[in-house]
This record gives structure tokens, C-alpha cells and sequence, in this order.
């Protein structure tokens, strides 16, 4: 396991030397520590991504050659993914074919940007078709420059090359600063990069606090763009750095997406679809859809087997066999979590399963997959992120209610609707107020669709060419090609 930090293709210790722990959710143990960078590394850092960009050519690099920097770093993720899953698993405490998966998603996304990179130098600049023919014009895109990266810990590797991958593809380099919960694999990432000889100073990791490692870096001059994922609250602060400075920047928020079931749903489907929704990564997704919907004539039917399946799903460690559900992150995440059951319990919801402490674990931050019903619309639990495996299910009779019922809140990440009726998901599929929507499915992703919010849910696309588009600069060439001179102050007659 790595502990120091990345920057400038070197291993190095934090100036002043702090250190921070690293716990394993699933047994409360510390099972490594690591460097707290503060503002003077983040300054190093920057500066080794300024003369990277800026003097040493990386994005002056054709698209091939980035693309092949960026298949190195695939391949050598591929090549230790067994081992870097089980990292994952132990910092993050999600289950291991989970975390296997993250794994293989993460480096598809580098081969991903690999192939946007490479069509790039296909198709350089696209010409403008001007009304004046004396001139011609091209539009021309170029990279930011150095971006800053700030990720949050419930995909810790993938998170990681969401920012990654697309910024390399594009010719910026970048500072990245992961969750200071989970920065074990994004350390092995710097090492795989390094192995892959990408060039000093290209991609720098620094390990620390929020507050003060990533302050630092939303606060620098020399930082251009600015992309991350996490809570509102801290991307609000990052959107007020970045108006300060006129940064670039993206944001990845959080949400509280509904899932609308109608009445001819297959009943066994959208409980699985329902619990995959909310309970993988034991809810701790952003897209998780929390609010559940469901029309009256199946709701009994429909809560009785989502009860049922939920009272089966096998909690434990991560690493152990047959696991579905692990410990929360950290033992903040999973007091906050109780005190949202807690609170939703004292506005008169009804837990109808779950909502406390599994039976015969004494450590680890485990807490049961939790169904509340009669949630009072008013009430935290339905408004609010909770950002655990606890959902919120209700009653619905008309499509108009529910698709106000879902659309009445000040996110919109995802919404899902299941329905066999295909005009009809169609439907309600255009009447959401979500940048991704999901039919008859929730939180299947691909690195090829975009992925982002409306409203409070953030700003900007990540994924697909959309992400590219993130760390891209757009530049308006236009040329004069008329015989006739131009003639406004020197007339070619008082020339002569
Ligand atoms: P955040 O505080 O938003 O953390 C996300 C990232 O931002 C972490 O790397 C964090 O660093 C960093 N950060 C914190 N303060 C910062 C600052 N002033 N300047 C720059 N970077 C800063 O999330 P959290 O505290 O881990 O979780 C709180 C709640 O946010 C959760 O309960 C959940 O509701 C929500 N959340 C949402 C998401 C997504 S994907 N929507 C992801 C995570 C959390 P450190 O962690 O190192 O301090």
C-alpha cells in the first residue's frame, strides 16, 4: 500500500509532514496512513502541473500518443485488478464483486478516452460557414490547462478516472485530491501511471483533508478548471472559488431521484430493480433512486415482496462470499444515516423493515437495509440526500401525481420509471426533470452516455464526449482571404 504523495513523478512526503488514517469500515481497524498534503504540497503540485502543460508539451502530444499513455494505464489497471478491488473493498467496505466491477469500469473508461483522443486528431477543427465570404473560420478546440480534481469516497477508483481519464485524453494535466476516507487505490493508480512513464508532473495525487489539500486547490491561481464530484454544500464552495478566479469549472452533486412503478410493472422485476436502486454500494450513490413510487393498485403487493427481499439480503464484510450489503463508509456516514431513520421515525414515518444495527456485529459500521413508509412529503428523509440503503416508498394513483410527485424537489440527478407500457414510459420519461433517466432498469451506467444533474444535481456532463467537452477550450480562427485590401483607415487610393 502506498502512503505518500504524487507529485511531479516522484514519491514524495508531505512538506510539513502530516499523516492521516486510513480505517477499514467493515472491522474499525487502521490499516494504513497516509500523507495530509497542506496548501505548500498543493503549490509544488500545481506548479509541476503548470510547467507540464505549459513548457514540457503534453498538449502539444497528437491524441495517439495520448491514447497510448492512457491504454498503458487501462492495461496496468487490468493487470492488478484482483489486488487493487481488494484495496477497494478494505477502505471502502463495499462487496467485493462490487468493487471487481468499479475496477474493470475504471479502466474501460481510460481505453474509452483512449478512442476520444485518437478520433480528435481525425477531426481537428470544424470550419464555420461565414455569411462574409472574404473570410474563411474554423473553430478549434484545445485543453483547459491544469485542472483540479476533487472526488468523493463512494467510487473511489472510478471517481478517480472520471477526472482522470477525459483530462489526460484532452491534453490537460491535473492535481487530483481524493476522499480523504478512501485514497488507497487512487495511490495505486499514480503508481500504475507511473509505470505507464507518463511524464512528470502530467497527473500529481495528493492524500488529504478537504478542507485544507483541497481548499488549497480550488483556491490556486494556477489552476484552471475545476471538476467535482460530492455534496452540495462543498460544490457550492468550489463554484464561489471558481467565480473568484473565472475558473472552469464541473459538479457532480447529489440527489434524491425518484423511481415511478406503474401498476403493470412485473412486480418480482421492479423489486429488484427497486433494490438495486438503493441498496448497492449501500446506497451510497448519488443517483441511488431513494423515492420510490408505486401505484396503488400493486402497493400492497409490490411492499410486501420488497420487504420480504429485503429482510434476505446477506449483510457482512465485503471480502466474505455471497456478501450483498457491507458497513457504511465511516462511522460519520453511518451515525448520519441513524439519525435520518430517527428523525423520519419522529415525523411519523413507519419503518417497515430494517432502520437499526444487524444482529451479531459488534464492529463496523453495518446498519440493515432500511424500507420507510408514510414518509410525510415534508419530512427530511423524502427532501433530503440521506445517502445510505434506506428508501422511502409511497402510494401514487394518477401518472400526473407521480410525475409531480417526482419532480417536486430541488435536485434532479436520475429518475426511473417501470412501466410495459412503452408510450407511456416514454412519456414520463420526457416529463422528468433529470439529466439521466432510466426506463424499465435504475443505475445501469455507461461510459459512453452522459452523466450529470439539473437543478441543485450539479452543472456539466461527465462520460461520453460530453466529459472530453469538460476540459476543453473552444478557439475561433479566422482568416482573411479577400485580394481587395481591407481598406477602413489606409484607403488604397491614399496608399499609393
Ligand atoms: P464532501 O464533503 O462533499 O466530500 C467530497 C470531496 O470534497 C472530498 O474529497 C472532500 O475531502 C472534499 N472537500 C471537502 N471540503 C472541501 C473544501 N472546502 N474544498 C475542497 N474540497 C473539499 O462529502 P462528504 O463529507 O464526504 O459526505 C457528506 C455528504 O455528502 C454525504 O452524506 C452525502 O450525502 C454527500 N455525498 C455525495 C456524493 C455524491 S457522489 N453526490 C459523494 C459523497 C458524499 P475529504 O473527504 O478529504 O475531507
Amino acid at each position: 500500500m502506498r502512503s505518500e504523495l504524487y507529485i511531479d513523478g516522484q514519491w514524495v512526503k508531505p512538506i510539513k509532514g502530516g499523516t492521516c488514517d486510513v480505517v477499514n469500515p467493515a472491522t474499525e481497524e487502521v490499516i494504513q496512513t497516509i500523507a495530509a498534503a497542506t496548501a505548500e504540497d498543493v503549490d509544488v503540485a500545481v506548479k509541476a502541473a503548470r510547467r507540464a502543460f505549459d513548457k514540457d508539451g503534453w498538449p502539444k502530444l497528437s491524441g495517439a500518443q495520448r491514447a497510448q499513455y492512457l491504454r498503458a494505464i487501462a492495461s496496468g489497471i487490468r493487470a492488478r485488478q484482483a489486488e487493487i478491488a481488494r484495496l477497494e473493498v478494505l477502505d471502502n467496505g463495499k462487496p467485493l464483486p462490487e468493487a471487481d466491477w468499479d475496477i474493470a469500469d475504471a479502466a474501460g473508461c481510460f481505453d474509452f478516452y483512449a478512442g476520444l483522443a485518437e478520433q480528435r486528431d481525425n477531426n481537428p477543427e470544424e470550419t464555420i460557414a461565414l455569411a462574409d465570404d472574404r473570410f474563411t473560420s474554423k473553430a478549434v478546440k484545445e485543453p483547459v490547462g491544469v485542472a483540479g480534481a476533487i472526488i468523493p469516497w463512494n467510487y473511489p477508483l472510478l471517481m478517480a478516472a472520471w477526472k482522470v481519464a477525459p483530462a489526460l485524453a484532452a491534453g490537460c494535466t491535473i492535481v487530483l485530491k481524493p476522499a480523504e476516507l478512501t485514497s488507497l487505490t487512487a495511490l495505486e493508480l499514480a503508481a500504475i501511471a507511473d509505470e505507464a512513464g507518463l511524464p512528470p508532473g502530467v497527473l500529481n495525487i495528493l492524500t488529504g483533508s478537504g478542507s485544507v489539500a483541497g481548499q488549497a486547490i480550488i483556491d490556486h491561481k494556477g489552476v484552471d478548471k475545476l471538476a467535482f464530484t460530492g455534496s452540495g454544500p462543498v460544490g457550492s464552495k468550489i463554484m464561489a472559488a471558481a467565480a473568484r478566479d473565472i475558473k472552469r469549472v464541473s459538479l457532480e452533486l447529489g440527489g434524491k431521484s425518484p423511481f415511478v412503478v406503474f401498476e403493470d410493472a412485473d412486480i418480482d422485476e421492479a423489486v429488484e430493480w427497486v433494490m438495486f436502486g438503493i441498496f448497492w454500494n449501500q446506497g451510497q450513490v448519488c443517483s441511488a433512486t431513494s423515492r420510490v413510487l408505486v401505484q396503488e393498485a400493486i402497493y400492497e403487493r409490490f411492499l410486501a415482496r420488497l420487504i420480504e427481499e429485503t429482510n434476505r439480503i446477506r449483510i457482512g464484510n465485503g471480502l466474505e462470499e455471497g456478501v450483498l450489503l457491507g458497513p457504511l463508509v465511516s462511522k460519520r456516514q453511518y451515525e448520519q444515516v441513524l439519525a435520518a431513520i430517527e428523525s423520519a421515525r419522529n415525523a411519523g414515518a413507519t419503518v417497515a423493515c430494517g432502520g437499526n444495527r444487524p444482529e451479531g456485529f459488534d464492529k463496523g459500521y453495518y446498519l440493515r437495509p432500511t424500507v420507510l413508509t408514510d414518509v410525510p412529503l415534508d419530512c427530511d428523509a423524502w427532501v433530503e440526500e440521506i445517502f445510505g440503503p434506506v428508501v422511502c416508498v409511497r402510494p401514487f394513483k394518477m401518472e400526473e401525481e407521480a410525475i409531480e410527485l417526482a419532480n417536486d424537489s430541488r435536485f434532479g440527478l436520475a429518475a426511473a420509471v417501470m412501466s410495459r407500457d412503452d408510450v407511456r414510459a416514454e412519456r414520463v420519461a420526457a416529463a422528468f426533470r433529470a439529466g439521466i433517466v432510466w426506463i424499465n432498469c435504475s443505475q445501469p451506467t455507461f461510459t459512453e452516455a452522459p452523466w450529470g444533474g439539473y437543478k441543485e444535481s450539479g452543472i456539466g456532463r461527465e462520460l461520453g464526449r460530453w466529459g472530453l467537452d469538460n476540459y476543453l477550450e473552444t478557439k475561433q480562427i479566422t482568416k482573411y482571404v479577400s485580394e481587395d485590401p481591407w481598406g477602413w483607415y489606409i484607403k488604397p487610393e491614399a496608399a499609393e
